[in-house]
């Protein structure tokens, strides 16, 4: 079997010790970091979440693909970070409260330190209010929600509308993403940007800063 399949088998069955092996074994043969992330990793997350929604898998299996994942994506991190020139703009980045899904979340932060941006990762169910005291605090530009729950979609609501109450807006912009959220949804919030993915992110990132210099 070729090795991008059998990575992508490891995240389903949950075998952490033989994904990080076969994502040192890709490595080894020259396959780029994203190409191990896109087509291996993230397609068995994909299954392991199409299969639990079917009910075909329950919680425990849900729990082992992720710590498989986060073996394989440990080692792709630094590869993908890259050496970055921290000048880009400082970005708080969070999952909102309510909600411990931080695996997306984690790939935006990675991507983003790779394109220069200074992260401020304040890790996953993080209150509204947080956000908004951390960005302020530490003169951050932008604030990065993510949330994979329909339930906690709307602390993004609460976020966008803390920055705007605060008189923030100028300075500070709010970008969000995560699964179940769209652009319709981050227009309706107020957002002023939505990443459907971790390369978009960083990107919608890019174009929400003003051009340095
Ligand atoms: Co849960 N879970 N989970 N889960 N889980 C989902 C999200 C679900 C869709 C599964 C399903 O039913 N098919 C479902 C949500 C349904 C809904 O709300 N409509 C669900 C549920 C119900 C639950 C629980 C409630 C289950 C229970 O207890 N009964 C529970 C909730 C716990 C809580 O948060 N309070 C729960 C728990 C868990 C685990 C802890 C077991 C585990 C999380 C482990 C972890 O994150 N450390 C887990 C997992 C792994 C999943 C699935 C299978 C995979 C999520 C994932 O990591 N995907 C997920 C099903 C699915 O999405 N297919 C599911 C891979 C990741 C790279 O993608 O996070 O989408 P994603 O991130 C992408 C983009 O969305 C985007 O870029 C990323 C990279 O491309 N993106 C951004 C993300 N954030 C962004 C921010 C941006 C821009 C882009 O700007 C700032």
């Amino acid at each position: 079997m070729s090795l991008m399949p059998e990575i992508a088998g490891c995240v389903e069955r949950g075998e952490d010790d033989r994904a990080a092996d076969l994502v040192r074994q890709a490595l080894a043969e020259g396959r780029a970091p994203l190409e191990i992330l896109h087509e291996g990793l993230l397609p068995g997350m994909d299954t392991v979440g199409r299969q639990f929604r079917l009910r075909e898998i329950f919680l425990p299996d849900v729990l082992l693909a992720a710590r498989a994942m986060t073996a394989g994506l440990d080692l792709l991190r630094p590869l993908l970070a890259g050496e970055g020139i921290p000048t880009a703009g400082r970005v708080v980045l969070g999952t909102v409260h309510g909600d411990l899904h931080d695996i997306g979340k984690n790939l935006v932060g990675i991507l983003l330190k790779g394109a220069g941006f200074d992260v401020i990762d304040l890790g996953h169910d993080v209150p509204a209010r947080r956000f908004v005291d951390v960005a302020r605090e530490r003169g951050a530009s932008v604030i990065g929600l993510s949330a994979l729950l329909t339930t906690t979609m709307p602390v993004m609501r609460d976020v966008v509308a803390l920055v705007r109450a605060e008189g923030l807006s100028d300075r500070v912009k709010v970008i969000v993403g995560g699964a179940p959220v769209s652009e319709a949804w981050a227009r309706e919030i107020g957002a002023d940007a939505y990443g459907y993915d971790a390369a978009n992110a960083v990107e919608r990132v890019r174009a929400l800063l003003p051009p340095a210099g």
